[in-house]
Order: C-alpha cells, then sequence, then structure tokens
C-alpha cells in the first residue's frame, strides 16, 4: 500500500452534477445502473481527457457514453478502477454493474445485516456500490429508484423525498427517491427490508412540517420512543443555539444490527448501529440512554454541520466530526448536566485522545497523510477536534462564536471546505488574528502545561510562571507553542473565589473566572491585590487539551475538593489525591493510607449539595489504564494490586457510610432516565462497588437481591458485574440466568460478554477464548465482537496484559481471523497493541513479536498493515 498527502490535494477535473441509480436489489446478486451527468471542472486544469472512476469489488456489464455502448478496448478495468480515455466535455456515463451483498463482510458499499439489505458509504465505500467519483468534493443530486421482491423487502429507502412507488410482476415492487441537495457520494444510503417504523412529526421554527419516523424490525417497536424524544430535543436545541434548520420533509432513521460504527448520517436517512436506537428501561443502561440521545443528536447535526457544509478531502475530516461533536457536547450539557458532562468528556478525552496522541498513530487533528482513511476515525480527529472548536467558542465569547458559526453556515452552504475556511469565520467575525492558533490542526501531540506560582505577603501579590511542553511525535521532532485559553480562579482559604486583577490593570474584574491567553513558551503573570495565599482553580472547565502540572499540596486539594464552584476542578482535585495515595500504595504494598484521605473521601461521601451524579465521578478511583498513563513504565500488577487495596481498605473503613449511601439512593420510583435518578444510581452502585470489594456480608446480600429484583438495566448490569467479580456460585448462577432470561435480546447478551471479559478474575482469558466458540458468539458481528474481544482487549488491562503473553496471542488470532473478513474492526482491535514501549522489557518483546507475526501474513488489508507498521517505526 502506498500513503495518501494531502499536499497532493488537487480539485478533482470533472463534476458529477447529477446521479440517476437504479438497483435491481438481492441480497445473492444485486445490479446497479448509474446514468451519471459529468462534466469537465472549469476551476482545474486541464488535463488529457482521462476520466478515472473509484470502484472496487465491481463486475461491470456495460459501460456506455451519451447511449453509445463502449467496446471493451475502450476502457481500461483495475480492481479499483474504471478509465475512459478521451471524454467529452460534457456528457452522460452509463454503468451497468452486478455486486454480491451477501458475501460482503467489510461492511462497506451495500451489505446483508440481518434480513435486511443495507450501505455505509463513509468513507469510500460508494465506490463497492458503483463506478463513481467518490470524494467528498464531487458533490450531486442523486435520483434513486429502488425495486426488489415485495415480500421479503416490503420498505425500499433512500435519500431525500419518496417521488414514486409501484407495483411490477412478479410480486415486485418499486420505489423512488429524489434528494434536492447536492451531496458527496459518501453521504448516499438505501435500506430494504421488512420493517417497521414508529413516527411522529415536527414542526421548524419557520413553520415547515417534517414527518419523523424510526424504522426498525417489528420486535422492537417498543424501544425506539427514546431516540424519538431525543430527536425532536435535538432538532428543536440546534434551531435555538445555532439556528440550523431541518431542510427535507421527511427524516427516518433505521436501525441496523452489523455496523462498523456508531450511526452514520447519511441525508435524510441516518443509518445507526442498533445500539444507539433501541432502549427500553429492562433492556438498555443510563449510560446506553445518554448514548443514544448523543448519537442521535451527533448525527441529526451532521445535516448540517457536515452534509449541507461537508469536507473538501478526508484530511479535512475534523471539519465535520470536531465540530459536531462539539455540538453534540453542548447539546448533552444543555439537556442535562453541564458540569456531569464535561467531566465525562474530559475523561473520555483523556482515556483514549492523550494516550493516542503519545503513541506511534499520533496524527495531528488535521492529518497530514493516512494509508488508509478508516483509520483515521480517531479520538484526536472527533474528540482533540471537538476541543479545538471549544477553545475556538471560548476565545471568542459567545456571541462572537455564534456569529461565526452563522457566517460560517451561509458562506460556505452546499460547499466541500476545509477546517482553514471554517478558522477563517472565527477570524473575519472577530477580526482576531488565529494564525498561531492554526498550529492546533497541523502539530500533533498532548501539551504539558507547567505552571508555577508565588505569593508575595507582602507586595500582595501572586505570580504565576506558565511553560509549555510538546514532546516529539512521528514525523514531527520539533514544535512550535501553541495559542490556547487558560481559565482561573483564586480561591481564598474559605474556597471563595477572589476578584482579579493582573499588574497594569485599572480595575479588579468581578470576583470570578478569568480567561488568560497563553501564546509563548513561557508566560509570566502577576495578579495583585491579592490579599491571602490563594489556592489557583486551574484550567476550569478544562478550558485547553492540555496536561496541566502543579505542585499543589493536599490541603489545596482538600480546600478545591470540597469549594470549587467548577465541576472539573474538584473531580481533578480528587484524582490527584487518589492518585498520590495510589502511586505510594504502588511502590510499597504494606504503605499505608492516610487517614485524612480516608476522611476526605467520607466528607465528599456524605455531602448533600453537590449533584450526585458529579460525586460518583469523583468517588471513582482512577482507572487502571490511567494510573499506567502517569508512570514511567506502566506497572500492570502493581496498580492493579494497589487499586484493588484501595478499594477494600475504602469499603471496609467507610461501610455505614456507604450503606446509607446504597439505601438513600435506591430506587422506589418507576424507570426515568433523567440527570437526577441518573446520578443516583450511579451512586448507589458506586458505594455497592466498593461494600462488594471489602468483601462485606450485608453487600453480598444486597447485591444478589439488587440482581433478583433489578427494575432496569443498569442495576441489573452493575450487581452482575459485581456478582461475577465475586465469583464461585453467585458469578456461575447470576450469568446463567441472565443468559436465559435474555437470549433473544442481541444488544443484552452483548453486555452477557462484556460482563464476562472484563472480569478480573484470574483464569479470565480462558473464559473469553472458551466463548468464542459461544452459539451466540460471531466474529461477523462488530458489536458481538467489540463486547468480547474489544472489551478484554481495552477495558480488562490487568487480564490482557498478563505477564505471559496470552492476552496478545490472543488477541493477534483474532486480527488475524478477521482481518480478511472486516479489516476496519480488525485494524481498530490492533490498535490495543500499539503503545508497547510504555511496557517492560518482558512484555515489550511479547507485544512486538504478535505485531510481527501479524504483519508476516499474506493479504494484510491496508487498514491493518498501517496499524502494524506504524507501531513498529
Ligand atoms: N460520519 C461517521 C459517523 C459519525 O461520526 O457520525
Ligand atoms: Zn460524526
Amino acid at each position: 500500500p502506498h500513503p495518501i498527502h494531502r499536499r497532493d490535494y488537487r480539485p478533482p477535473e470533472f463534476l458529477i452534477d447529477h446521479v440517476e441509480l437504479r438497483f435491481d436489489l438481492d441480497p445473492d446478486r444485486t445490479r446497479v445502473e448509474a446514468s451519471l451527468e459529468v462534466r469537465r471542472n472549469p476551476a482545474a486544469t486541464r488535463g488529457d481527457g482521462t476520466l478515472r472512476l473509484h470502484g472496487e469489488q465491481l463486475d461491470l456489464e456495460e459501460v456506455a457514453i451519451d447511449g453509445h455502448r463502449l467496446a471493451p478496448a475502450e476502457y481500461r478495468v483495475e480492481p479499483d478502477s474504471l478509465t475512459l480515455q478521451r471524454v467529452p466535455d460534457r456528457f452522460r456515463l452509463d454503468t451497468r454493474v452486478r455486486i454480491h451483498p451477501n458475501l460482503n463482510t467489510a461492511l462497506e458499499g451495500l451489505y446483508q445485516s440481518g434480513d435486511m439489505l443495507c450501505t455505509q458509504c463513509e468513507a469510500e465505500g460508494f465506490r463497492r456500490i458503483t463506478y463513481f467519483l467518490d470524494r467528498p468534493d464531487v458533490m450531486a443530486r442523486y435520483r434513486t429508484t429502488l425495486i426488489a421482491d415485495k415480500g421479503r423487502f416490503p420498505v425500499l429507502l433512500s435519500n431525500g423525498n419518496r417521488v414514486e412507488e409501484r407495483e411490477l410482476v412478479d410480486g415486485r415492487h418499486l420505489v423512488s427517491w429524489e434528494d434536492p441537495f447536492p451531496k458527496p457520494s459518501y453521504l448516499f444510503a438505501l435500506i430494504a427490508g421488512d420493517l417497521s417504523a414508529i413516527e411522529d412529526r415536527f414542526t421548524t421554527a419557520s413553520g415547515r412540517d417534517v414527518v419523523l419516523q424510526i424504522f426498525v424490525e417489528p420486535h422492537n417497536l417498543d424501544r425506539c420512543d427514546h431516540a424519538m424524544q431525543s430527536l425532536k430535543k435535538a432538532m428543536r436545541w440546534d434551531e435555538e443555539r445555532f439556528g440550523r434548520e431541518y431542510d427535507l420533509d421527511v427524516y427516518m432513521i433505521v436501525a441496523v444490527s452489523h455496523f462498523n460504527m456508531g450511526a452514520m448520517e447519511n441525508k435524510g436517512l441516518n443509518v445507526f448501529n442498533d445500539k444507539f436506537v433501541l432502549a427500553r428501561a429492562d433492556t438498555a443502561t443510563d449510560e446506553d440512554f445518554q448514548g443514544i440521545e448523543g448519537v442521535i443528536a451527533h448525527e441529526y447535526f451532521h445535516n448540517w454541520s457536515g452534509n449541507r457544509i461537508t469536507c473538501r478531502d478526508w484530511f479535512q475530516l475534523s471539519l465535520k466530526e470536531g465540530f459536531t461533536v462539539y455540538r453534540d457536547q453542548e447539546f448533552s450539557a444543555d439537556v442535562g448536566s453541564r458540569g456531569v458532562k464535561r467531566v465525562a468528556d474530559v475523561r473520555l478525552l483523556q482515556a483514549h485522545q492523550f494516550p493516542e496522541d503519545s503513541s506511534p498513530m499520533a496524527h495531528p487533528v488535521r492529518p497530514d497523510s493516512y494509508f488508509e482513511i478508516n483509520n483515521f476515525y480517531t479520538a484526536t480527529v472527533y474528540n482533540k477536534g471537538a476541543e479545538l472548536v471549544r477553545m475556538q467558542a471560548t476565545l471568542l465569547g459567545p456571541e462572537l462564536f455564534r456569529k461565526a458559526t452563522d457566517l460560517y453556515f451561509t458562506r460556505h452552504d452546499g460547499q466541500a471546505v476545509t477546517t482553514d475556511d471554517f478558522v477563517r469565520c472565527m477570524e473575519d467575525v472577530s477580526g482576531r488574528d488565529l494564525m498561531q492558533f492554526r498550529r492546533w490542526y497541523s502539530q500533533a501531540g498532548t501539551p504539558h502545561l507547567h505552571i508555577e506560582a508565588a505569593y508575595d505577603a507582602e507586595r500582595a501579590t501572586y505570580s504565576l510562571l506558565i511553560r509549555q511542553a510538546i514532546a516529539p511525535t512521528p514525523g514531527e521532532p520539533d514544535k512550535d507553542p501553541l495559542h490556547l485559553p487558560l481559565a482561573i480562579a483564586l480561591l481564598d482559604p474559605q474556597g471563595r473565589e477572589l476578584a482579579l486583577r493582573l499588574e497594569g490593570e485599572p480595575n479588579a474584574g468581578e470576583p470570578g473566572t478569568r480567561i488568560l491567553e497563553l501564546r509563548d513558551w513561557e508566560t509570566r503573570l502577576c495578579f495583585v491585590d491579592v490579599p491571602v495565599r490563594p489556592v489557583p482553580s486551574l484550567l476550569r472547565g478544562f478550558s485547553a487539551p492540555v496536561q496541566p502540572r502543579f505542585d499543589y499540596g493536599d490541603d489545596d486539594l482538600l480546600l478545591l475538593l470540597r469549594h470549587d464552584s467548577d465541576g472539573y476542578s474538584r473531580w481533578n482535585a480528587a484524582r490527584i489525591l487518589m492518585q498520590r495515595v495510589l502511586s505510594t500504595m504502588i511502590a510499597d504494598p504494606e504503605a499505608e493510607v492516610p487517614g485524612r484521605f480516608v476522611e476526605a473521601f467520607r466528607g465528599a461521601l456524605t455531602d448533600p449539595e453537590t449533584d450526585k451524579a458529579l460525586l460518583a465521578e469523583v468517588l471513582t478511583l482512577p482507572s487502571e489504564s490511567f494510573l499506567g498513563d502517569q508512570m514511567e513504565t506502566v506497572d500492570v500488577d502493581g496498580i492493579h494490586r494497589a487499586r484493588n487495596t484501595l478499594r477494600e481498605i475504602l469499603g471496609e473503613r467507610l461501610v455505614e457510610e456507604l450503606l446509607s449511601v446504597y439505601r438513600d439512593n435506591a430506587d422506589v420510583e418507576r424507570y426515568a432516565p433523567t440527570p437526577d435518578a441518573i446520578g443516583r444510581r450511579a451512586l448507589k452502585n458506586l458505594a455497592l462497588g466498593y461494600l462488594m470489594a471489602a468483601g462485606d456480608a450485608r453487600a453480598l446480600t444486597l447485591c444478589r437481591a439488587q440482581f433478583a429484583g433489578a427494575g432496569n438495566m443498569t442495576d441489573a448490569i452493575a450487581a452482575l458485574r459485581l456478582l461475577v467479580d465475586h465469583g464461585g456460585e453467585d458469578g456461575t448462577s447470576a450469568l446463567e440466568a441472565f443468559h436465559r432470561r435474555w437470549s433473544k435480546e442481541p444488544l443484552v447478551i452483548d453486555k452477557w460478554f462484556s460482563v464476562q471479559a472484563t472480569s478480573s478474575r484470574a483464569g479470565t482469558l480462558g473464559i473469553v477464548t472458551g466463548l468464542l466458540q459461544h452459539p451466540d458468539f460471531s466474529l461477523r458481528n462488530p458489536n458481538r465482537v467489540r463486547s468480547l474481544v474489544g472489551a478484554f482487549c481495552t477495558a480488562n488491562p490487568a487480564r490482557f496484559h498478563a505477564r505471559d503473553g496470552g492476552g496478545y496471542r490472543f488477541l493477534a488470532d483474532r486480527v488475524l481471523e478477521l482481518d480478511p473478513l472486516n479489516p476496519q474492526i480488525a485494524a481498530r482491535l490492533l490498535k490495543a497493541l500499539i503503545r508497547w514501549r510504555r511496557y517492560d522489557a518482558g512484555r515489550q518483546a511479547l507485544m512486538r513479536t504478535e505485531i510481527e507475526r501479524i504483519l508476516a501474513a499474506e493479504e494484510l488489508s491496508s487498514d491493518t498493515f498501517e496499524v502494524a507498521s506504524k507501531a513498529l517505526e
């Protein structure tokens, strides 16, 4: 395989204005006829008239130009293209191909999922449907006709509005769809199946009536309400917050069981992994409900940030993904609890993006090259990309930021643009120069901020010295300093915010947060009129995606934990305190847990004021992976032991408080996924976890009762997880009962696999290996693969990284099995090995051996090849 470079981008020599597609659908053999109106692009350099269309795995039957059928000598077919020479400046190109959806295990293009046919075209799947200029800067209007057996496929959907529907002979029927909005091919979709829909309506701000439909297999109709409510909330929110209205007469969502990603924003016809649609109290957890709300919103928001305005090329992926993640984060913050949402987003960024940014796969938010674009749907492009949008919003302030997004949406409507175009809108409305800020898009790596402070009691000044440092990343040995907003407050010894005045300023502002802008490797600042030595609340709201380092005293952290009004800062203080205790315990297994730490934990646990969901975040110990990330060399076993010991000690010392928290938050009412109820359940199950860790007999009784009597999946799965970790007859019988009850519910069975894969018990690898043979397991279903193999390799560090290398062998075997079937999923799994240099010499050697074994395989996909080869660079 060869890399593709951003610098090689050229505008397309030809454009396609209109596409007419006709599908004769059959899972074995589908016929696709395409009629393309092609013309030269006046904005491109004139070439010699060669038109090279993308196409893969297509059986070509016929090609015609302006109605004249071409002889095979007049075109060239290669495995990835169809080339025509000396084409006219404007013409109609007709092709007819055959494709085989039921053999498509990669789930890109048209494929079979259960009994239905569906598509996934982003990024480059359309070329597996027909020959085309399959690149996002070629935007066309589509008319799509679907023909299929009516008994087997009564529902036939595609993008846009339905314009024709009729019966044909032999029990077949035909439905035509027309999408008035020009779109890139990656947004094309079709669905054929025996589906039922729930339907609702939405009236837009300007009074347009829109039909909303969610299509699912009939037995799932009773679990679509939450998705529909989420969609309506998202539509209203986007009107109010961003001034964006929906633009077609119908908005359709279809849930499918076999899907590589979370969901897909195809114009007017979103296709979803069913995990992000289906929810009923007894089958879905609070996390599932929240995930559905967020993903439904995310895909809806793409209608403007992605579809109306799309990416010029795939290097610009964050243009739509970073911005849309920012939009969905803000939506969830507005409809739920802002502080809790921010902590969850920061936790996610630190758990996935920071490690990626210091790995062999580190890349800028706007990458410079790739072998396989599917490998770049990453936490960096999505989540760090969202942080870059958030920083711009912070730098401009809410009014100007809204003006800038308004400008972006009007200026670029109908265009395929770049992240630079986005930033230019920020500059144009604000008059600010964001030249340096643009480095965030082009430079990889997480900046460290080393902050030092000095209080001068005599002069009443508080000075800060802030240093940026960015470690080299692959291909980028030298870094430049970044422009970033640092949100800060100073708290007095009672935890009250001080009014801040920087040296040289005439007056102090109101007490509260101040946004400082950093641009240099080193920044010195001095606050004046500071009456007492303050405690700094730094990087409030996590105002920039950096790693702050400040030498807080334990007392300072306790003050922040108790009093800071900023949720992120409180959570961060708790985490530093926990990390300190754990580091000591990792280094010395005999180390005592300081009494004042236990008291602080007790204080937080019994704090009646704080949002319970935030408390649950604050009182959760840092994950084993996070603790490993903070170490020079990851001490897999030391971390696991120390974390378990601390859980046990906290459970023992705080048993009475934990029992009260459990009882006080036990649900009595009907299940509702409201922020308050979710917070109560989170806190209750957290308490139960600490109690179980301590081996308390009352806890085991509570846990058994919770499992047996749970009225919702959140409580059921929390209890199941604890019983499985507890082991013995409790674990076995709970697993059996759970499987018996939910054997017909694939999404619940995914949880059953995950619980076993993430158990900290010693024999987990053997159990996971055995489960590969379970009749419910299949390598062909990505959700199932993620729930067993993915969960074991990414969410069970102690067992995956077992010293004997069994976990690594297990992963490599699965990657090799999966690669020929579904390269996207194979490559994603393999990422669990790429940070091999972070481990001790023994583990390094074992991981390396497995990566080399994968690289030695014949016929590796470009997806897996890219990850494996970069891992060893
Ligand atoms: N565009 C791929 C799925 C998503 O990010 O919405
Ligand atoms: Zn997206």
